[in-house]
């Protein structure tokens, strides 16, 4: 089955949004397999964003990625990569249509909310690098048959 990874930044945390935006993959439809509340290290933000190493961003994306608190999870569901980037909205804020996470509850580029994989092989690698394979649960609703 079909996982992402997807990652609340420091500032949706920060803003009491954690549960505001976990309720919106769950609502979906899409099973958590994975979660977890950290604060990434340097190394770990640079590898994550090392499509854009040299990008006029990049090290105040680092900065903000590591300043504190991100969840990290895991979700599992069929086209579930595609999905979350369109529930997640366009990456500018001010781009991103209502309805979504970013069209929302965001407005700077540079505090975006969440980050989702952009593709299934994407998806692969950075699950890989934010969790351990037993970190991952594999579990079967048994009230909710539809979303397995
Ligand atoms: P997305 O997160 O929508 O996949 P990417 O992969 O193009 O977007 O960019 C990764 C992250 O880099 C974004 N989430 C955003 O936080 C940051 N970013 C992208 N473009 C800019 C920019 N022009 N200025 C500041 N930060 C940016």
């Amino acid at each position: 089955m079909e996982r992402t990874f997807l990652a609340i930044k420091p500032d949706g945390v920060q803003r009491g949004l954690v549960g505001e935006i976990i309720g919106r993959f769950e609502a979906k439809g899409f099973k958590l397999v994975g979660m977890k509340l950290m604060t990434a290290s340097r190394e770990l933000a640079e590898q994550h964003y090392d499509v854009h190493k040299e990008k006029p961003f990049f090290a105040g994306l680092v900065n903000f990625i590591t300043s504190g608190p991100v969840v990290a999870m895991v979700w599992e569901g069929e086209g579930v990569v595609a999905s979350a980037r369109k529930i997640i909205g366009a990456t500018n804020p001010l781009n991103a249509e209502p309805a979504t996470i970013r069209g929302d509850f965001a407005v700077n580029v540079g505090r975006n909310l969440i980050h989702g994989s952009d593709a299934v092989e994407t998806a692969r690698a950075e699950i890989s690098l934010w969790f351990k394979e037993e970190e991952l649960s594999a579990w079967t609703p048994c009230l909710t048959p539809w979303i397995v």
